[in-house]
């Protein structure tokens, strides 16, 4: 039986050659290829010491780090399914997804410590070690005085492999489960389509807690046995450093709109580079063209989302039109529908709906939601809205779902409005993304306090400050008497993102 462990792909591309490295650090820290088996085993000798099996699950908010890189392949290969969250979510937010995934290990940042063994004791969880920046601390003393073990658990096709939380449209979060071979599938084609070549250095300088940063990046960079240049975080000086040295980057419209804000990125800075890649929030026509004339390089901009990776790419070789998210990739099938599931004319604006072997397996524990989101026929329902030319490409046009993305990170407003909504002195509130020079989209919350009351900004921004991961709170909050509603009674968003759209200006 082929063992569809994922690992056991990377692995089977691993470069012959032993000096290949796979993660170089600023800080002058450097993976090769050769160390990653032995490196990722000392995790799978502390997995059989902790007595860990296959199918339980592990939650990870930790730093990037080369170490962090080393934990998420060393669970693939012991068929735990992997659980990274967003460092910026408070202890709060973490205690959800710990009650709801009932993970056997949480791996969290020894500077909360505390808060964390707080969190165990109240769950009781059973293991909890702790990895700081630097890939130090409890986790990598105990995993070193282990093994190093050299096993790849037998997995197959439909086997998880990772949890992502992504929030739906009543703002809890929902556990899109992943498996092997939705995420190798995806992995393969994008290698493919994005023509990897030998000698590609990537610039990876996204967090490794997404899609983007975790699977699309450091896949392709693994399945190439290329070397990836690891940022902790977007950091442009860093990059301005070492975009000479890379030939692919990946990034954010964020990213690209901040290269270009700095003069020091020019044409020749890119003299290596033959592809920028840009996805997870609407990349802006301007935005293409400014870079184009910049650098003479036409960005890559593709489309995906957390329950199946990537769904379509603008051609490697071919045009790249700006405002398009290009063609569905091979093995997608691809329809713009109206709201029952019937496909759309070419060109008319519906709901973007797709299946394809990257397709997740459905929402962790939630078979009713699950079935909400899929058609009978298989089709998976994005909440995007879009259209379709005669050729097959794309556009993004809007969205049906009540979704912020803001640098790149979904914020559902409900998620914000239920908490706003339950201070004391507010009547209700209304969460609205508008445009953001550098975010893209920025949190406006715009707030009815109850009769005679007065709620201060300072108030509610302090009530929220340990709920709420800090990209998610307002940056600007309103006061008004009464939200704009339609006849039947549902609060206007649209009517209020024109009012306060020009909130970020200036
Ligand atoms: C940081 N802040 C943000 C923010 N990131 N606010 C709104 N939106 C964001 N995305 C706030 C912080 O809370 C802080 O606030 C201040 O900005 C500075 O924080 P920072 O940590 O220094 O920010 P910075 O490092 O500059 O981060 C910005 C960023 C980062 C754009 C580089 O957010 C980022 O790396 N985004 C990438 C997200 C991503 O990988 N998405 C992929 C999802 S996968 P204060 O007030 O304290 O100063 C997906 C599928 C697909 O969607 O298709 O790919
Ligand atoms: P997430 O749930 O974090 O995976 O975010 C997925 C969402 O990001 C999609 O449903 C889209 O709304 C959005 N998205 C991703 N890529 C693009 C893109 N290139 N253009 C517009 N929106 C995008």
């Amino acid at each position: 039986m082929q063992n569809h462990n994922l690992y056991a792909l990377f692995q089977s591309r691993f470069p012959a050659d032993e000096t290949a490295a796979f993660i170089e650090t600023p800080d002058g820290e450097t993976i090769l290829y050769k160390d990653i088996d032995r490196l990722s085993g000392h995790f799978l000798g502390l997995f059989e010491k902790l007595g860990l099996q296959a199918g339980e699950r592990v939650i990870v908010q930790v730093s990037k780090s080369p170490a962090a890189m080393m934990l998420y392949l060393a669970c693939l290969r012991h068929g735990l399914i992997y659980i990274p969250l967003n460092t910026a979510y408070t202890v709060a937010e973490v205690e959800y997804f710990a009650r709801d995934a009932e993970p056997a290990l949480i791996v969290g940042d020894p500077a909360r410590e505390a808060e964390f063994n707080n969190l165990r004791d109240r769950l009781g969880i059973a293991n909890l070690f702790f990895l700081d920046p630097r890939g130090k601390g409890s986790l990598m003393q105990a995993a070193l005085a282990e093994g190093p073990l050299q096993h790849t658990i037998e997995r197959g096709a439909d086997d998880l492999a990772a949890i992502l939380y992504t929030s739906g449209t009543t703002g809890r979060s929902k556990g899109a489960m992943l498996s092997h071979d939705n995420l190798a599938s995806n992995a393969l084609t994008l290698h493919e389509i994005w023509g990897w070549r030998p000698g590609d250095v990537l610039l990876h300088a996204l967090p490794i807690f997404h899609v983007h940063g975790l699977f699309v990046a450091s896949h392709c960079a693994l399945l190439n046995g290329s070397k990836m240049l690891f940022l902790p975080k977007f950091d442009l000086e860093r990059i301005i450093e070492l975009l000479p040295q890379a030939t692919v980057m990946m990034g954010v419209p964020t990213f690209y709109t901040r290269l270009l804000g700095d003069e020091r990125f020019t044409r020749d800075l890119c003299r290596n580079m033959r592809l920028f890649i840009s996805g997870s929030a609407p990349l802006l026509p301007e935005t293409f063209r400014a870079f184009e004339k910049r650098t003479g390089m036409a960005i890559l901009e593709r489309y995906g989302m957390t329950e199946a990776g990537m769904i379509t790419s603008n051609p490697l070789e071919g045009e790249r039109i700006p405002g398009t998210v290009g063609f569905p990739l091979p093995g997608v099938d691809l329809r713009i529908a109206d709201e029952n599931g019937t496909p759309l004319p070419a060109n008319e604006i519906g709901v973007l709906e797709f299946k394809g072997p990257n397709l997740f397996k459905g929402y962790w524990r939630m078979p009713e939601k699950t079935a909400e989101e899929f058609r009978d026929d298989g089709f998976f329902i994005s909440g995007d809205l879009a259209s379709q030319d005669e050729t097959g490409r794309v556009s993004i046009v809007g969205r049906a779902k009540d979704l912020i993305i803001s640098g790149g990170f979904n914020i559902y407003p409900k998620e914000i409005e239920l908490l706003i909504d339950e201070l004391p002195g507010i009547d209700e509130s209304a969460v609205i993304g508008v445009p953001h020079p550098d975010f893209g989209e920025g949190v406006v919350a715009v707030v009815v306090p109850k009769e005679g009351a007065a709620p201060s900004e300072e108030d509610i921004l302090a009530a929220l400050k340990d709920k709420l991961a800090r990209f998610k709170q307002p940056k600007r909050i309103f006061f008004t008497d009464e939200l704009p509603r339609n006849t039947m009674g549902k609060v206007q968003k649209a009517v209020l993102r024109e009012t306060y759209k020009d909130s970020f200006k200036g």
